[in-house]
């Protein structure tokens, strides 16, 4: 029963309301907008909370106060947060739901506080291009983007201190300054960290005897160094003088290393040397050297010596000698070396003592000799003998004919008692000093005066040849 009472009342209400909003399409008359027109509201207002409806009053055409619950405003098209003029429209839904605007009104978000801005000290690197409106902090209270514009002196060309003065506006025309100074300049970071060690090893093992530039590897390995993020391990130096690597015992050494701006860093460690080495040397060296005799070798340029810890042990070598440089044979040098672990190493070599050289002969290039005369070839020729006394020579003249003009060619040889042979030869030109013309016959004369003058057309022509080039390129 309630409920059919209650659907009874709805059905009624429908079409009263029905039947009078679309009689009042054409006729109804808001009054009092004149409170809203124009009026202005802080951006951010809810506007949902303000009754745009309050004060007013509906009439319908026979100016009958009109239900003011059936006016409805439609507000969507302001931007709360945007400073601007906006319209409102005032309307009803008719039966069919269709939007009946009745007036339109302005209404005005207005946007008063002005944005805030913030900028630092602004540096800059010659002839560094940049846009300064990226140094600017900007915020506003609409949390809209607001406009930025500057002023300045700035010329990054040149080196100098300059101003920028930034002016902010919101859309409501609010507006901030701010002012900062712009530093141009050939900007170069000044280094004032020093260097860092990273990995030290807290003490280093070496063995007795190490060679020098080993033990300094090895010192190294023990250690990095950087200069902030960049390695500088290889500028490392290492004071050593503190080890005694002869002798075993604890040593301190100390690490140095600069960056490129002079700032130093120290560290040390410690060094221990120990006698560990169970490795021989090695002595290296011919099997067999032979001597000349009545000469006086150095023997130590024989052999070298390696030790794989203590390296290059060639002068602790030593040695015991027998040799009989001024007699003949076959004799044993034994050399001798020892690391500074105490292993040892020897090595034999035969030395041969023997004459290993040829004779020398000594003749004239040519012999000049006149027709006819006698020639005693010998007393021309001179041999001698690193070692022999007396020296067996032969030579071939049996070409030489003295009774003929022309040139021969006599050949020598000699052979000392230790088989060593020498070679040698010479011209003897027989010339006729009645036909001195005869001389130009001789082929060895003649040749030797073409071979002069075409070097010295070779010299002319190539003097001529550099002197045009030269004179071509310059
Ligand atoms: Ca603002
Ligand atoms: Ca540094
Ligand atoms: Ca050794
Ligand atoms: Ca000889």
């Amino acid at each position: 029963m309630k409920r059919l009472l209650l659907l009874l009342f709805f059905v009624v209400m429908f079409v009263t309301l029905s039947d009078r909003s679309v009689y009042a399409d054409e006729n109804l008359t808001i009054d009092g907008l004149e409170n809203f027109n124009n009026k202005e509201f802080p951006i951010k207002t809810d506007l949902s909370k303000i009754n745009f409806t309050e004060g007013l009053t509906l009439y319908d055409f026979e100016g009958d106060e009109f239900n003011l619950s059936n006016l409805l405003v439609d507000y969507s098209k302001v931007n709360i947060n945007k400073h601007g003029t906006y319209n409102i429209d005032y309307y009803f839904l008719d039966s069919d739901n269709n939007k009946h605007v009745l007036e339109t009104i302005n209404i005005k978000m207005i946007d008063s506080i002005a944005p805030q801005a913030s900028v630092k000290e602004i540096l800059l690197n010659l002839n560094q291009q940049v846009d300064l409106k990226n140094y600017i902090s900007v915020s506003d209270d609409s949390g809209l983007p607001v406009n930025v514009e500057y002023i300045t002196n700035v010329d990054v060309t040149k080196v100098g201190f300059y101003f920028v003065n930034y002016i902010v506006s919101d859309a409501g025309g609010n507006y901030t300054t701010v002012k900062t100074k712009v530093i141009v300049s050939n900007y170069v970071e000044i280094d004032h960290e020093a260097p860092t060690f990273s990995h030290i090893r807290e003490e280093i093992t070496i063995s007795q005897g190490h060679d020098e530039t080993k033990a300094l590897e090895i010192y190294k390995s023990g250690v990095q160094a950087y200069d902030g993020e960049v390695e500088i391990t290889d500028q490392i130096e290492v004071v050593t003088n503190n080890v005694d690597r002869f002798n075993v015992g604890f040593y301190i050494i100390t690490y140095y290393v600069s960056d490129a701006a002079g700032n130093v860093s120290v560290a040390n460690t410690k060094v221990i040397v120990v006698d560990d080495d169970v490795d021989y040397p090695v002595i290296i060296g011919p099997h067999q050297v032979d001597i000349t005799i009545n000469t006086t070798p150095n023997f130590r340029n024989f052999v070298t010596a390696m030790d794989e810890i203590c390296g290059d042990l060639t002068d602790e070598i030593t040695f015991q000698n027998n040799v009989d440089l001024n007699n003949f044979g076959e004799y044993y040098i034994t050399y001798q070396v020892e690391d500074y672990s105490g292993n040892q190493a020897e090595k034999s070599i035969r030395v041969v003592v023997k004459d290993n050289v040829k004779p020398t002969i000594t003749v004239p290039n040519t012999l000049q000799v006149n027709i006819g005369s006698d020639l005693d070839l010998k007393t021309h020729i001179k041999v001698t003998d690193n070692y022999d006394q007396e020296i067996d020579y032969i030579y071939d003249a049996s070409k030489l004919n003295l009774t003929t003009v022309g040139t021969y060619v006599i050949t020598v040889q000699a052979i000392d008692q230790a088989g060593n042979i020498e070679n040698e030869m010479f011209f003897v030109n027989v010339y006729d000093d009645s036909r001195p013309d005869v001389l130009y016959e001789d082929p060895i004369i003649l040749g030797s005066l073409v071979a002069a003058g075409v070097s010295l057309v070779v010299i002319l022509v190539s003097s001529i040849f550099s002197k045009s080039r030269r004179r071509r390129y310059r």
